[in-house]
C-alpha cells in the first residue's frame, strides 16, 4: 500500500558522528525497541546496528555506528572504519551534534568532513535540544549552516521526544523509489545472542571506570533454546565471557567476593528477560585475553575481526 500517487521508498540511513552524542538513544526511539546499548560514556556503540523502521509508504533501514573519534590503530580504528564503511553504503546520512556552544569544536569538525567526504544527502540533526534554550539554539543553526550543504537542520530531543516526530518525513523524500527491503515485523538483524551479549557489555560501561569498559568484550558461548517459550515458564540458559586485558581489570570486573560481576550479572538478566521475554539463567565468566583491543588476533577472538 503506497500514499496516494507516490511511490514506496526504500533506503539505508546512517546514523554518524562523534562519540556520545546519541545516536543509539536515536536509533531505539526511531525503532521503539532497544536495539542499540547506551551509555553516559563515550565509544559505547562497536558495531554497525541496524533498525527498521517501516511504514505503509517507506521503509527505512537506520544504521548506528561507533562514534567518529582519532583512533590509533586496534579496536578504535576498526570502529571508525566501521562507521565510514556504513556511511559509504547510505542513501541518506544523519550526522548527529549535540545542542550546545555556538563554537565549533575541531574534533566535530574533522568529524563532519569525514562524512562531507562521502558525498551523500545528509541532515544535520542537533540532538539533546532539551538541555539549551531555543535563544542558544538558533545561532548553532546558522553556524553550522555555513559548514557545509546540510538537506536539511532538524533539532530534537532522543531522550524527552522533542521535535522528533517529522524526521522520517525529512528523510523518506532521499530513498529510492523501491519495495520492502525486509518483511514488515523485522526491526533489527542484530542475532539475539548478540543482543544479550551487549546488554552485558552496557552493564560493564555503566558500573565499572576507567579503562576496564574499553577493554573488556562479551562472548556468548552457549545460548540453549530448548525449553523456551513465551511467559514466566519458558527459560534461556546463557553463557558468556567477559574478555578482559590484564589480570588487574579481571580483579576489578569480579569485584570484592565476586561482588561486581554479580551485579553485572543480575542487571543484565533483568534486560534479557524483558527482551527474550521469558526466563533467563545466566553464567558470566571472566577471561584474560592479553591486549586484545591491540592485535588482529585478539579483536577476532573478541568478535571484531576484519569480516565480522
Ligand atoms: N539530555 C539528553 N541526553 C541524551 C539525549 N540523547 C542521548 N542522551 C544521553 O547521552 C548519552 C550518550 O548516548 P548514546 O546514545 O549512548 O550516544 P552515542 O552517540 O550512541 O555514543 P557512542 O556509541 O559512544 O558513539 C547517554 O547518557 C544518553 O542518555 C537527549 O536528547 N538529551
Ligand atoms: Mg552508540
Amino acid at each position: 500500500m503506497t500514499k496516494a500517487g507516490g511511490a514506496h521508498r526504500a533506503g539505508f540511513a546512517a546514523i554518524a558522528g562523534r562519540p556520545n552524542v546519541g545516536k543509539s538513544t536515536l536509533l531505539n526511539k526511531l525503532v521503539q525497541q532497544k536495539v542499540a546499548i547506551v551509555s553516559p560514556k563515550p565509544q559505547t556503540t562497536r558495531s554497525r546496528i541496524l533498525g527498521v523502521v517501516t511504514r505503509p509508504d517507506a521503509q527505512i533501514a537506520f544504521v548506528d555506528t561507533p562514534g567518529l573519534h582519532e583512533a590509533r590503530g586496534g579496536l578504535n580504528a576498526r570502529m571508525v572504519d566501521r562507521a565510514m564503511r556504513t556511511v559509504a553504503d547510505a542513501d541518506v546520512v544523519l550526522f548527529l551534534i549535540e545542542a550546545g556552544p555556538r563554537r565549533i569544536d575541531p574534533k566535530v569538525k574533522d568529524a563532519l568532513d569525514r562524512v562531507k567526504a562521502a558525498k551523500k544527502p545528509t541532515v544535520l540533526v542537533i540532538n539533546k535540544i532539551d538541555l539549551v534554550s531555543r535563544d542558544e539554539l538558533l545561532p548553532l543553526i546558522d553556524r553550522f549552516r555555513k559548514e557545509h550543504d546540510f538537506v536539511e537542520i532538524y533539532p530534537l530531543s532522543a531522550l524527552t521526544g522533542e521535535n522528533f516526530d517529522g524526521l522520517l518525513d525529512v528523510l523518506i523524500p532521499h530513498l529510492p523509489e523501491s519495495d520492502p527491503l525486509f518483511p514488515p515485523d523485522v526491526f533489527t538483524d542484530v542475532p539475539e545472542r548478540e543482543l544479550c551479549a551487549e546488554l552485558v557489555r552496557e552493564q560493564i560501561l555503566r558500573q565499572t571506570s576507567q579503562e576496564v569498559p574499553y577493554s573488556a568484550a562479551v562472548l556468548v558461548e552457549e545460548f540453549d533454546e530448548s525449553e523456551r517459550q513465551v511467559g514466566p515458564r519458558g527459560l534461556v540458559r546463557l553463557l558468556a565471557t567477559v574478555l578482559v586485558e590484564r589480570d588487574s581489570q579481571k580483579a576489578i570486573l569480579i569485584g570484592k567476593g565476586g561482588a561486581r560481576l554479580k551485579e553485572i550479572g543480575t542487571k543484565s538478566r533483568e534486560q534479557m528477560e524483558r527482551l527474550l521475554g521469558c526466563k533467563v539463567f545466566l553464567q558470566l565468566h571472566v577471561r584474560v585475553e592479553k591486549d586484545w583491543t591491540q592485535t588482529e588476533k585478539g579483536l577476532r577472538r573478541a568478535g571484531y575481526g576484519e569480516t565480522e
